[in-house]
């Protein structure tokens, strides 16, 4: 039994999942899509009751960035509710019966880690894998190494353009060459393949926070794919049956036009982040992958944004001063949170079943 309501060690994760597919062997499958940086499997499973003909896939994953935690609790309890539904609730009878959700609830077990390893900021708050250290040439004379690679910055996807970091010590360093990371490696080796491309119909990855669904694309403001209506459509109705649960107020659109963010104070360097950003995994799955329905969502809590335009700029900066800080979300809004989003999903489900 998982610890709901609680953070977990990415082992207790692992275990977790290994008891689900031991209690549930007809429909639970445990999948490692590839290993990380340290050596650490990263899991998930598939969920789906077997099939004569080849069933349309759903893809879920959390904690691609270290500190993001509500992230792979949110996943975790996606599973919960597939495997604990299947055969009681109709309609996740339905969705196993006729899908495979393959879940991986943390793509970035290193960073989870790592940031689970002291309460320290610069621990906690960490974001990136834990990729070894990269030097530049310090203005001072000598050099300057980082470790880390912001891994939703490492897809083929107008890699290393706007809104990402050439310097190993930026918070969004894109890495040395795209996919040079193992974990990002993982998911397009596992993701890539012919056969897998073509079973996708949703492609949904947990980040934290700021109460956003967004959908593509998100290098740059107002570019969206040719379907950007069913998109929204499906968003909308995502948010408003996410609402339903607790009044929680989520807004949609890409990141590039909705995200407002600096990085807070403990960042250590303290930079800008834009919002338009390449390299992210949710652009690569839409564009890449040719995958329906592609959303980002950023769970709780709500970011506030201070709007400040620079007039001299072709386009809007905006950015956020934190106090508080939203990655450390308490735990007994985890639940909440998890419940929530699980509801917002199902409509995402809901709309794979009716392309089929
Ligand atoms: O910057 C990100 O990677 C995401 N925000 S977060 O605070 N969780 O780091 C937003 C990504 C939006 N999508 C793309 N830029 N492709
Ligand atoms: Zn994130």
């Amino acid at each position: 039994k998982y610890p709901f309501g609680d953070y977990a060690s990415y082992a207790d994760m692992v275990k977790y999942m290994r008891t689900i597919e031991f209690y549930y062997p007809r429909i639970a499958k445990i999948v490692r899509i590839g290993a990380t940086h340290e050596g650490k499997p990263i899991e998930g499973l598939k969920i789906g009751a077997r099939s004569s003909h080849k069933k349309r896939a759903v893809w879920v994953d959390g904690n691609i960035h270290a500190r993001e935690w509500a992230s792979s609790h949110t996943a975790l309890y996606f599973i919960n509710q597939l495997v604990s539904g299947y055969g009681e609730d109709p309609q996740i009878t339905n969705y196993v019966d006729t899908l495979d959700f393959y879940i991986v609830p943390c793509l970035n077990p290193d960073g989870y880690e790592y940031t689970r390893s002291s309460p320290i900021p610069s621990v906690r708050l960490w974001r990136k894998n834990r990729s070894p250290e990269v030097c530049r040439p310090s203005l001072w004379g000598g050099e300057k190494c980082c470790q880390g690679v912001d891994l939703n910055r490492n897809f083929r996807f107008h890699w290393a353009e706007r809104g990402s970091s050439y310097e190993p010590c930026s918070n969004i360093y894109h890495g040395e060459e795209v996919f040079s990371e193992p974990e990002t490696k993982a998911i397009r080796n596992f993701l890539a393949t012919p056969d897998m491309k073509d079973r996708l119909d949703a492609f949904v990855t947990l980040h934290s926070y700021a109460q956003l669904w967004i959908y593509p694309y998100s290098h740059e403001e107002q570019n969206y794919p040719e379907d950007i209506g069913e998109l929204r459509k499906t968003a909308r109705k995502a948010i408003n049956r996410l609402s339903r649960v607790y009044g929680t107020n989520y807004r949609m659109g890409t990141g590039a036009d909705t995200l407002c963010k600096l990085d807070n104070e403990f960042n250590l360097d303290n930079q800008l982040i834009s919002a338009p950003a390449a390299g992210g995994s949710d652009d690569w799955a839409k564009s890449a992958l040719a995958v329906k329905y592609v959303y980002l969502i950023e769970l709780r809590p709500q970011m506030e944004c201070k709007l400040f335009s620079l007039s001299s700029f072709p386009f809007l900066i905006t950015f956020t001063i934190s106090v508080s800080n939203g990655f450390i979300l308490h735990k007994k809004e985890l639940i909440p949170t998890a419940v929530e989003t699980f509801e917002g999903f199902r409509e995402v489900v809901d709309a794979v079943l009716v392309l089929n």
